[in-house]
């Protein structure tokens, strides 16, 4: 139970119902879902996931930030956000989920969903050829908590695997590319494109013409695809639309989007070769998560170093 002189959580969720968060949160700390007054100095920790611009700012005992999302892009979002740590999610079960949903699109876009969806459609019984695992390179931007459980599971299916980072990360079982000077040849090689990168300055818009045009489309497959599940404003959806219909792409699976939801006007909805979910691949859970904040909030308040924290210079 809370007691008068423990720190409050603000709660500062936007975008959907926070009432899951709220009961599990309330269950040892006392929450508020906005600041009682201007500098309102009973709130010690914030529990956000697109908070409101500006609040965290008045807020003049805050000292930790907790995100909601393994991404972080939504904090930083407010330019006003206070000096003080920020923690992200790292959780087995969400790892688990986008685990689940890259393993699936691979297989869907290996095994030819697209074609046998539409033979289905048309009464069509033919057999495509059927391309191995190990013949096709799966190349993954980001080799994070996300992109090394992917990169585990298909290395397991006997895809081969390309990993590309900023910085130097060397993986078992992983051809290892980093930095700008390294991404031509990571795409080059490349058959079907995995995104599992955080947005940052640096990777906004990444995902462009120019860049899918550099991957590999002369393969068993007969053609490039690409896997979005990072965050949308990595990608430019005029360029994936124009690289599907001239061939550069040959199918894309994007869970995430330059705008949420997805306009009900844009063409990505109805195209024959994308698979569209609505930022669904790893959902977090409040469940799993809210015990695992509280915990975190009683080994501060020992003295006890966060987990989790975020750069705030690399930005994720
Ligand atoms: P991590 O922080 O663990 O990993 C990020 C990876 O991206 C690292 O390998 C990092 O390189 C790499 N990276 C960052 N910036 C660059 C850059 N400029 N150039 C090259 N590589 C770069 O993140 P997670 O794996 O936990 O999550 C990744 C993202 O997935 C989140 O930020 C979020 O946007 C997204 N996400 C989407 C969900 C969904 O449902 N669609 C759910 C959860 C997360 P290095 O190893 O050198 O640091
Ligand atoms: C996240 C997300 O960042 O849900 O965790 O996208």
């Amino acid at each position: 139970m809370s007691s008068p002189s423990q720190g409050r959580i603000l709660l500062s969720v936007t975008g959907y119902n926070p009432r899951r968060w709220f009961e599990l949160l309330s269950r040892e700390r006392s929450v508020a879902l906005e600041p009682d007054g201007p500098a309102d100095p009973s709130i010690d920790y914030a529990v956000v996931w697109k908070h409101r611009p500006g609040v965290l700012s008045t807020l003049p005992n805050l000292k930790v930030i907790f995100s909601i999302g393994a991404g972080v892009d939504h904090i930083f979002a407010d330019t006003d956000v206070p000096n003080v740590p920020i923690v992200r999610v790292v959780a087995d079960n969400l790892t688990q989920y986008m685990t689940e949903y890259v393993v699936w699109r691979v297989l869907d876009h290996q095994r030819q969903g697209v074609t046998y969806r539409d033979q289905q459609t048309r009464k069509v019984w033919f057999e495509p050829p059927q391309p191995p695992a190990t013949e096709i390179a799966v190349g993954i931007m980001g080799l994070g908590q996300l992109g090394r459980a992917a990169a585990r599971a298909l290395r397991a299916l006997g895809f081969r695997i390309n990993g590309w980072t900023r910085t130097r990360q060397d993986m078992e079982g992983v051809d290892g590319f980093h930095g700008e000077d390294g991404l031509a040849a990571f795409l080059a090689r490349t058959d079907i494109l995995v995104v599992l990168l955080p947005h940052t300055p640096a990777t906004e818009g990444i995902i462009g013409y120019d860049l899918l045009r550099s991957l590999r489309r002369d393969n068993v497959l007969g053609g490039a695809f690409l896997i979005n599940a990072g965050r949308g404003m990595l990608q430019k959806e005029t360029d994936i639309l124009r690289a599907l219909d001239d061939g550069t792409l040959k199918e894309a699976s994007l869970d995430v989007f330059e705008q949420e939801p997805l306009s009900v006007d844009s063409l990505l909805w109805s195209h024959p070769r994308v698979f569209v979910t609505p930022h669904a691949a790893a959902t977090s859970d409040p469940g799993h998560l809210a015990p695992q904040m509280l915990a975190q909030i009683a080994r501060f308040e020992r003295g006890e170093p966060l987990e989790n924290l975020v750069d705030r210079q690399a930005g994720y």
